[in-house]
């Protein structure tokens, strides 16, 4: 009887543990304090990154328990809206996923954008080549665009379903929604969050979280 059991709630694991690996893909989510590993990002333009300790809340609040310790402050300011941005390599097959979701947290003062690019391999050959002569516009592949409006003060989730995305270079890639890993395709192979001022000369300053790919 014992022995049933056991087997039982081992299988009960067993298949909460693969319900959960296929439910999502974690992206990051900073628990690791760690801006260069698992995974590693790099960034661009004047944006400043930095790794910042969660507030102690004593309120219920899902979002905000499910941040954890850290997250990601990004701050920087411009003449003419675009301050900077970040990016990774994701090289995962997404077809499964259908959304990208993200927990930001704002400022009361500096309100502005996030843009959320994705790259998928149009040409098989695991790279996004780009072209340093045109501001390393993607050539072969697609460029998928959404736009996020950073909120207030505390932590909002924003979830964008992949059908809201824009492909931002018509012509370049096969203009296709095709992030899987069939017939030799890297599939979904890098990310890029932009940081655009709310006023054309002014800051952004907020805070992120919980990137991932779900469905
Ligand atoms: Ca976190
Ligand atoms: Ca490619
Ligand atoms: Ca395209
Ligand atoms: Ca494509």
């Amino acid at each position: 009887m014992k022995r049933f059991l056991f087997l039982v709630v081992l299988t009960f694991i067993i298949t909460n543990l693969a319900y959960a690996q296929f439910s999502f893909h974690l992206i990051d989510n900073f628990e690791d304090a760690n801006f260069t590993r698992d995974p590693k990002w790099w960034r661009f333009g004047d944006v400043k990154t930095e790794i910042v300790k969660n507030p102690e809340t004593t309120a219920r609040d899902l979002i905000t328990e499910s941040c954890g310790d850290y997250s990601l402050r990004l701050s920087g300011k411009t003449n003419d809206w675009y301050i900077g941005g970040m990016g990774t390599d994701l090289g995962v097959d997404a077809a499964r996923f259908s959304r990208f979701q993200i927990d930001i947290s704002g400022n009361k003062k500096f309100q502005g954008k996030l843009i959320v690019e994705f790259f998928d391999d149009d040409n098989q050959n695991y790279q996004i080549e780009q072209d340093p002569q045109k501001n390393y516009e993607a050539i072969y592949d697609d460029k998928w665009v959404a736009e996020i409006l950073v909120q207030g003060d505390g932590f909002t989730r924003t979830s964008i379903p992949f059908t809201a995305f824009k492909d931002a270079n018509p012509g370049v890639g096969d203009d296709i929604w095709n992030p899987d890993q069939d017939d030799a395709s890297g599939g979904l192979l890098k990310m890029q969050l932009i940081v655009i001022s709310g006023d054309q000369a002014g800051q952004a300053d907020f805070k992120i979280d919980n990137l991932l790919l779900t469905y």
